[in-house]
């Protein structure tokens, strides 16, 4: 049987690059399947989020892990494990990694910040990156270990470091094995991504997370033919807290629940996401 990396590694297609959408557990993992998208983003921005704590390092890996093996569970659409800085070294690396695998994930995120990380995406956040040497060995133990495929994403770009450097740390990341490179930028405008794309020698697909330059559109990222696979990185999340804040607020502000009634998911349409169906069949088939 194909495993999940295989299948994510051939829709990593740069003339049309594979979308993920972002997840904080099986529920939006199973809603973000069904609605079409190619593969599931196991954010730990998400996860952080979903937790009320700051994506820093706080929540163990047990925590992803487990969150990320709920995704897989519920639906069929590849994971994309967003493993952070690997919570340390490459003997922490070695040891995750088949596990991630074991847990049917298709590929890990690992990014050349020193743990603990800080969020990329937070006004004056700690942007410390890893020597290069140090982070091959990161993506040479995950490889060793029989981990998922490893999408190696550099910092440089956040850190301020320039093009070249992130350039550099592009290439030395596919140089070690990895099957994709993350670049990431928090600029409003698209036009560092780009520039770097261009310069991009295009030895392993790309992978963007356009939240800073929501402008940039599918269409024009597939034009590169650089990348292969488009996260939108916090998507559920953000849906998540504006849909629950106005219905809360309605609520209130009504002084009951009717006026909500039309505006939120009927109790049926969450008993089917909770698989009804599959619990009927067990009932009729074995319930004595
Ligand atoms: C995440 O979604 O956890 C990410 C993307 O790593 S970002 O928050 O933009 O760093
Ligand atoms: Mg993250």
């Amino acid at each position: 049987m194909e495993t999940p990396a295989a299948r994510l590694r051939a829709r990593l297609t740069p003339d049309r690059p594979a979308i993920a959408m972002s997840a904080h557990n099986a529920l939006s993992a199973r809603l973000a399947a069904e609605a079409g998208f190619d593969a599931i983003w196991g954010s730990g921005f998400e996860l952080s989020a979903a937790h009320a704590v700051p994506d820093a390092s706080i929540l163990s890996w047990e925590t992803h892990l487990a969150a990320m093996r709920a995704m897989v569970e519920v639906q069929s659409a590849p994971v994309v494990a967003d493993i952070d800085t690997g919570s340390g070294n490459a003997v922490n690396v070695a040891y995750l990694a088949p596990r991630y695998a074991a847990a049917g994930v298709a590929a890990m995120v690992m990014e050349d910040k020193t743990f603990p990380k800080d969020s990329s995406l937070r006004v004056g956040g700690r942007q410390e990156l890893v020597p290069v040497e140090e982070f091959q060995g990161k993506i040479e133990a995950a490889r060793v270990a029989g981990g998922p495929l490893v999408i190696a994403r550099t910092e440089a770009l956040i850190a301020g470091l320039g093009q070249d450097e992130a350039l550099k740390r592009g290439e030395a990341y596919a140089e070690a094995g990895a099957d994709a490179v993350l670049i990431h930028s928090k600029q409003k405008t698209p036009d560092e991504i780009l520039a770097f794309c261009r310069a991009w020698p295009g030895r392993v697909p790309l992978v963007l997370v356009p939240t800073s330059y929501p402008q940039l559109s599918f269409k024009e990222v597939a034009a590169l033919e650089k990348v292969g696979l488009i996260i939108c990185g916090n998507h559920a999340i953000r849906a998540a807290v504006a849909a629950m804040r106005e219905t809360f607020a309605r609520i209130l502000a009504e002084g009951g629940i009717a006026g909500v009634e039309g505006r939120i998911a009927s109790v049926a349409e969450i008993f089917a996401l909770q698989g009804d169906g599959a619990m009927r069949e067990i009932e009729k088939r074995f319930l004595r």
